[in-house]
C-alpha cells in the first residue's frame, strides 16, 4: 500500500487549534509562555491539559473543550466510526506489547488481543472506512480518507508494531499524545527520516570500527576489563544521530554522562580520543600529568573527552563527564552542569545586552544520559534525578536518556533485576515518553533517536530510548565478516565476553548465550544489508575495517612514546573576574595558590545588609517578619549584634556586587530550616515571591538563586556539585535540612566531592552546610557526622610544606567567621569544597553574634580563636571546636574559673591549623615546659566528633612545644548513636561533659 505523504506539519496542527494566531507565533508563544522564576530563563509551558483521566487521543464527548480543534466532519466521523477509533487507539496504546524490539526475543510476549480488529466489531478486512479525524494520514486529501480495514491494519501495524515501539499514550498531556501520533503516522514508513546512502555508510563505519576496536583490544590485551560494546554497537550511531540532530537544531553544547559499557568505543569512535593515549593508559600510564598536586588518576572505563564535533558545518562541543564506578551517580552531576552551562550562556547574552529573551532552557545546551538496564531500574538516584528534570531551578530543558539494555546486569537477568516489564518503566513517574528500539537494526535506532530528539526539543522535556541489545560473549569468523582478514582477529571460543571480558556468562545464562552464539554480529548483519542493497561495496567495507585496524596498530606503537598532557584549567577557568578583578585560576597545590582579602567596606556591608530585607512598595510581608527586618537594620546601624543570617546575606550580596553568582539549594532554603534566613519573602496578599538581594541591589551583576529543592539529598547534592564545575565565579551551596541527612548523598561526597580533584583533576568550590550540634533532638537531627567528613580528607598528620587538602572542614562559631569562609570560597585563585558544621542554636544566640568591624577590610577567617584568659594564671587549656564553646564559657563563669581555664576554639579542623595552633599554645609554655593541663572537650561520643582527627595532630603540636603530648579527653563515651532520644539521658550526659571539663577545680578556685 502506498501511503499519502502530504500530511500537515505540526505547525498546521497548532494553527488549527488556535486559528487567530500565526502558526509559528503560537508555537513560540506556547513554548515561551512559562517564565521560570528561577532566574530569568524562559522555559516551555508544560502543555498539560486537564484530560489526565483519558488515555484516548480523542475524547468521545462532543462537548469536551479539546474537541474545539477538530472539524465538525471529523467529529461526526468519530462518532460514526467509534469502533475504528477504538481500534486505532488500541494500536497506539498497546502496539509496543507485540513490537519486534528484542533482538534475542527474550521479552515474555503474549498474544495481545487488544490489537485484533475483531475485538472492536471490525471483522471484515475489505470493509471501507472513513479515516478522517481518526488516523493522521492523508487527512488533507479527502480522496485518501476512505481506506479498507486491511490497509488500516497494515498501516497501524507498520507504525506501531515494528522495530520501534512507543509508549506515549499514557502521557497526561493530550497535546503531547497528539504530537506523537501525528509525527509517527504522518511519517510512517519504516525507512529512516533522512537515511541516504552517505548516512548509512557512516552508520556502518561507526559500528564496524567499534567491533574492530573490541577485537583489537581482545587480541592485544586479553586480560583487560574493557566493558566492550559487542552486541550493543548501535549505541554509536544512536549518539552520532542525537548529537548531529542537536547541532543542526542550534545546540552548541552537550553534557554527556555514561557508565562503563562501550565507553572506550565511544571515546575513540566518535569523540576523537587519541588511541595512543588509550593504549598508554591500558599499559599503566597516567591520563594527565599534574604539577604540584597529588594525582591518583582513574581507571580506563572512566576516561573523559570534550571534543568539538562538526555536523553539516555546525559545531557542537561534547563534554563526556568523568564518573565513578557507582552506577548512575553521575546523572545529577551532568544535569547540574548542563543547567549551569545554560546560565553561563544566558549571562553572556545579558552582558551583550540581549537579555534573557531568546534564551530558553535547552536552546543551546543538552544533557544526554546513558544508562545500563540493570542500573536504571535498580539505582534510586535514577528516580531522584528524573524527579528533578522538570522542577524550577533544576530543569535543564530536557535530557535525552538512552538505556543500553543488554538484558543483563553482570549476571543478573532482567527477571531478577526489575519488577516491571521494561527497564525504562521508572521514567513513567515523570510522564516521560519511552521509545523501545531493536538494536539489531541501526537505521531504526537512528530513527528512534531522531524522534526522541524532536520531542525533547519541542517540549523541552526528558525522553527515554530503551535500546534493546545483547552482550556478545565471543566472536567467531561466522559472526564477524572481516575477522578472517587478519590473523590477530582469529578469536577462538576461549575468548569470553560476559559483563566484562573476564566473565564466563554461560555459567549463569547458558540458554541466552546459546542464542547469542548463533547470531551474526550487528556490524556483520548491517554490512550484509548494505552490500545487498548496493549501498556499500564489500571491498569498501573491508577497507573501512582495515584502516581502523591500521590506525590502532600505529597508535599502539606510538603509545610507547606518548606523554600525557598537563592538566589545565579549562576554558574560562583560566581567568575569571572576582570582585571585578581579573584572577588567574591556578592549580590548588601550586605555589601561586592564595587567598585574597575577604573583608568588605562598611558602607558596602550596610548597603547589602539593608538590601537583603528591602521589599518593594505594596509588598506585604508577614507581620512576624517585620521584627526580623527591624532587628537586622538595627544591628547594621549599631555595627554589632550581627547574626548568622545577616552575615550570610552580606557575604552573598558582596559577592554579587563583585559579579559573582550565588546559588543555595536544599529543602526549605529560602526561608531556612530554622526559619532564620528569609532570603526569599512572600507577599501575604498574592503569594508573589521576591528575593530581596536580587531585587534591591540594582548595581549587582551577580544573582542569588534560592533553589528550594525536592526532598532528595543524593540527586540534589549531585546536581549542585555538577553546577560547581561550570564556573569559578559562582558559589554553589547545598544545605542539608539537618546535617544527618547528608548520608543519603554519601556516594556523591565519597566519589565526587572528596576525590574528584585527585582522580580527575577537577576543582570545585561547593559548600556543604550541615546543621550540627547536640541539643536534645535525639539520635537523628543532632550530628553531621563530622568524623566521617574528616576521615575523608587527606589532611596530613604533621605539618607539611604546601599541603593541598582535598576538602576543607570547618566548625565556625561566629557569624563573622562564617562570612569570611563564604567569601573565601571565591576570593581564592583556586577552588576547594568546603564542609561546614553549621549552627542551629547559635543562629539566634546573642553571645554568638558578630560586629561589623570583624568583617571589614583586613579581617579574615581565623582557623584558631585564642582566649583572653591570662596565660600566667591558666591551669588548664580546653581545646575544642564548635557550639559547645558557648556552654563552656557560661559554665566557666558560673564556676568562677575565668582566670584558670582557657578555652581555645579550633575553627578549621582540616587542613589542621598546625602553625596557628602552635602560635596560640606556645603562650602557655615557657622554656619548653608546659604549665597547663591540655584537655580536649567535645559533646559528641568519643568515637564521633573531631576527637579521632585532632588527637594525633594535637599530640604533634604539643610535643613540638616540649610537652609529652598528652591530651585528656572529655566528652561522651563511645556510642552507637550520635545522641540519646531520652531527654533525661541527654541532659545528664551534657552535665557530665561540663563536670568533666571543669573537674579538679573547687567552685571558688
Ligand atoms: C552502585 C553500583 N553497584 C554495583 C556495581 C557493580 N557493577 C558494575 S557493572 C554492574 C552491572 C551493571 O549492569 P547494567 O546496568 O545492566 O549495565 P551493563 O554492564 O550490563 O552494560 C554492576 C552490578 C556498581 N558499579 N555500582
Amino acid at each position: 500500500m502506498i501511503l499519502a505523504r502530504n500530511t500537515p506539519t505540526w505547525l498546521y496542527l497548532a494553527k488549527r487549534s488556535q486559528p487567530t494566531a500565526t502558526s509559528e507565533g503560537r508555537v513560540i508563544a506556547l513554548r515561551r509562555a512559562y517564565h521560570d522564576e528561577s532566574f530569568g530563563f524562559r522555559r516551555p509551558r508544560q502543555f498539560t491539559m486537564p484530560d489526565c483521566t483519558s488515555t484516548s487521543l480523542y475524547p468521545l464527548t462532543p462537548d469536551n473543550a479539546s474537541w474545539s480543534s477538530d472539524t465538525p466532519a471529523e467529529l461526526r466521523n468519530r462518532a460514526v466510526n467509534a469502533p475504528l477509533l477504538r481500534y486505532a487507539d488500541a494500536l497506539r496504546t498497546h502496539g509496543h506489547r507485540a513490537a519486534s524490539i528484542d533482538p534475542l526475543d527474550l521479552l515474555r510476549r503474549e498474544r495481545v488481543p487488544a490489537l485484533e480488529p475483531e475485538r472492536y466489531g471490525l471483522p471484515d478486512p475489505n470493509a471501507v472506512y472513513d479515516t478522517s479525524g481518526i488516523l493522521w494520514t492523508g487527512r488533507e486529501s479527502e480522496s485518501n480518507t476512505q481506506w479498507a480495514l486491511r490497509d488500516i491494519t497494515e498501516f497501524l501495524n507498520v507504525v506501531y508494531v515494528g522495530r520501534i515501539a512507543y509508549e506515549y499514550m499514557d502521557l497526561p498531556s493530550r497535546t503531547e499524545r497528539l504530537w506523537f501520533a501525528h509525527l509517527l503516522e504522518s511519517q510512517s514508513s519504516t525507512s529512516m527520516l533522512h537515511c541516504n546512502a552517505q548516512r548509512k555508510q557512516r552508520i556502518h563505519q561507526l559500528i564496524a570500527c567499534s567491533e574492530v576496536l573490541d577485537t583489537f583490544l581482545q587480541a592485544k590485551f586479553p586480560n583487560l576489563k574493557r566493558y566492550g560494546l559487542e552486541g550493543g554497537e548501535s549505541m554509536l550511531p544512536a549518539l552520532d544521530a542525537l548529537i548531529g540532530e542537536a547541532a543542526r537544531a542550534g545546540i552548541t553544547r552537550v553534557v554527556l554522562a555514561m557508565p562503563h559499557r562501550g565507553r572506550l568505543n565511544l571515546l575513540t569512535g566518535l569523540l576523537g580520543y587519541d588511541p595512543a593515549a588509550l593504549f598508554h593508559k591500558i599499559k599503566g600510564g597516567a591520563e594527565w600529568s599534574v604539577q604540584g598536586g597529588q594525582f591518583a588518576g582513574d581507571v580506563l572505563s572512566h576516561l573523559v573527552a570534550s571534543p568539538t564535533l562538526n555536523y553539516d558545518g555546525k559545531e557542537i562541543k561534547v563534554s563526556l563527564l568523568p564518573n565513578p564506578s557507582h552506577l548512575e551517580a553521575v546523572n545529577p552531576v551532568a544535569l547540574g552542569k548542563a543547567r549551569a552551562k545554560q546560565y553561563t550562556l544566558l549571562k553572556a547574552l545579558e552582558k551583550g545586552g540581549k537579555g534573557a529573551e531568546g534564551c530558553m532552557l535547552g536552546d543551546k545546551v543538552m544533557c544526554i544520559q546513558l544508562h545500563g538496564d540493570a542500573s536504571f531500574t535498580g539505582q534510586g538516584i535514577v528516580m531522584e534525578t528524573l524527579g528533578l528534570s522538570n522542577l524550577p531551578h533544576y530543569t535543564s530543558g530536557g535530557s535525552v536518556h538512552i538505556v543500553v539494555n543488554n538484558n543483563i546486569g553482570y549476571t543478573t537477568p532482567a527477571s531478577s533485576a526489575r519488577s516491571s516489564l521494561y527497564c525504562s518503566d521508572v521514567a513513567k513517574m515523570i510522564n516521560c515518553p519511552v521509545l523501545h528500539v531493536n538494536g539489531d537494526y541501526p537505521e531504526d535506532v537512528v530513527r528512534a533517536v531522531e524522534i526522541a530528539f524532536k520531542y525533547r526539543n519541542y517540549f523541552r522535556k526528558d525522553v527515554v530510548i530503551d535500546l534493546l541489545v545483547y552482550r556478545r560473549w565471543y566472536v567467531t569468523r561466522f559472526q564477524t565478516r572481516h575477522l578472517t582478514y587478519d590473523p590477530h582477529y582469529a578469536c577462538t571460543h576461549s575468548s569470553f565476553r560476559g559483563h566484562n571480558e573476564l566473565d564466563e556468562p554461560s555459567f549463569t545464562q547458558p540458554l541466552m548465550y546459546q542464542k547469542i552464539r548463533a547470531r551474526r554480529s550487528v556490524p556483520a548483519l548491517y554490512e550484509d544489508k548494505l552490500v545487498k542493497e548496493g549501498t556499500l561495496e564489500e571491498d569498501t567495507a573491508a577497507s573501512v575495517c582495515a584502516s581502523c585496524r591500521a590506525t590502532l596498530t600505529d597508535a599502539l606503537a606510538a603509545s610507547a612514546s606518548y606523554s600525557p598532557p598537563l592538566v589545565k584549567m579549562e576554558g574560562q577557568w583560566n581567568a575569571t573576574q572576582i570582585d571585578d578583578n581579573d584572577v588567574k585560576m591556578v592549580w590548588p597545590g601550586s605555589p601561586e595558590a592564595q587567598t585574597f582579602d575577604t573583608g568588605v567596606d562598611a558602607e558596602v556591608l550596610r548597603e547589602v545588609g539593608s538590601a537583603s530585607v528591602s521589599v518593594p512598595d505594596g509588598f506585604e510581608i508577614h507581620p512576624r517578619l517585620q521584627r526580623h527586618v527591624k532587628s537586622r537594620l538595627a544591628a547594621l546601624e549599631k555595627g554589632e549584634g550581627i547574626d548568622w543570617a545577616t552575615a550570610e546575606a552580606m557575604a552573598f550580596g558582596s559577592l554579587m556586587l563583585g559579579g559573582c553568582d550565588v546559588r543555595i539549594a536544599g529543602q526549605d532554603v529560602g526561608r531556612g530550616t530554622f526559619s532564620h534566613r528569609h532570603a526569599m519573602l512572600v507577599d501575604q496578599k498574592t503569594e508573589g515571591v521576591i528575593v530581596p538581594l536580587n531585587h534591591a541591589m540594582s548595581r549587582a551583576t551577580g544573582k542569588l538563586e534560592l533553589a528550594n529543592s525536592s526532598l532528595s539529598e543524593e540527586a540534589v547534592l549531585g546536581f549542585e556539585y555538577g553546577a560547581s564545575w561550570e564556573r569559578p565565579d559562582f558559589l554553589p551551596i547545598w544545605e542539608a535540612q539537618f546535617g544527618d541527612f547528608f548520608n543519603g548523598a554519601q556516594v556523591i561526597i565519597d566519589t565526587f566531592i572528596s576525590s574528584a580533584e585527585t582522580k580527575w583533576a577537577k576543582q570545585s568550590g561547593i559548600v556543604l552546610l550541615l546543621p550540627h550540634g547536640l541539643d536534645g533532638a535525639g539520635p537523628e537531627h543532632s550530628s553531621s557526622r563530622i568524623e566521617r567528613m574528616l576521615q575523608l580528607t587527606n589532611d596530613a598528620y604533621s605539618p607539611q610544606p604546601n599541603t593541598n587538602v582535598n576538602m576543607h572542614v570547618v566548625y565556625p562559631t561566629t557569624p563573622a567567621q562564617y562570612f569570611h569562609l563564604l567569601r573565601r570560597q571565591l576570593k581564592r585563585n583556586y577552588r576547594k569544597p568546603l564542609v561546614v558544621a553549621a549552627p542551629k542554636g547559635l543562629l539566634r544566640l546573642a553571645a554568638a553574634s558578630s560586629r561589623l568591624v570583624d568583617m571589614l577590610p583586613g579581617t579574615k577567617f581565623h582557623p584558631v580563636i585564642p582566649d583572653n584568659t591570662p596565660t600566667n594564671t591558666a591551669k588548664r587549656v580546653i581545646l575544642m571546636s564548635g557550639k559547645l564553646y558557648y556552654d563552656l564559657v557560661k559554665e566557666r563563669t558560673a564556676r568562677n574559673l575565668d582566670e584558670h581555664v582557657a578555652i581555645i576554639r579550633i575553627e578549621e579542623l582540616a587542613p589542621f591549623p598546625f602553625s596557628e595552633l602552635t602560635d596560640v599554645l606556645k603562650l602557655y609554655t615557657s622554656n619548653g615546659t608546659t604549665r597547663v593541663e591540655w584537655m580536649w572537650v567535645q559533646e559528641e561520643p568519643k568515637n564521633q566528633g573531631a576527637w579521632g582527627h585532632v588527637k594525633d595532630r594535637l599530640e604533634v603540636v604539643l610535643r613540638a612545644l616540649g610537652g609529652d603530648g598528652n591530651v585528656v579527653y572529655v566528652g561522651r563515651r563511645e556510642d552507637a548513636v550520635p545522641a540519646p532520644g531520652v531527654g533525661e539521658t541527654y541532659r545528664s550526659q551534657q552535665k557530665a561533659v561540663m563536670d568533666g571539663a571543669f573537674s579538679g577545680f573547687s567552685t571558688t578556685a
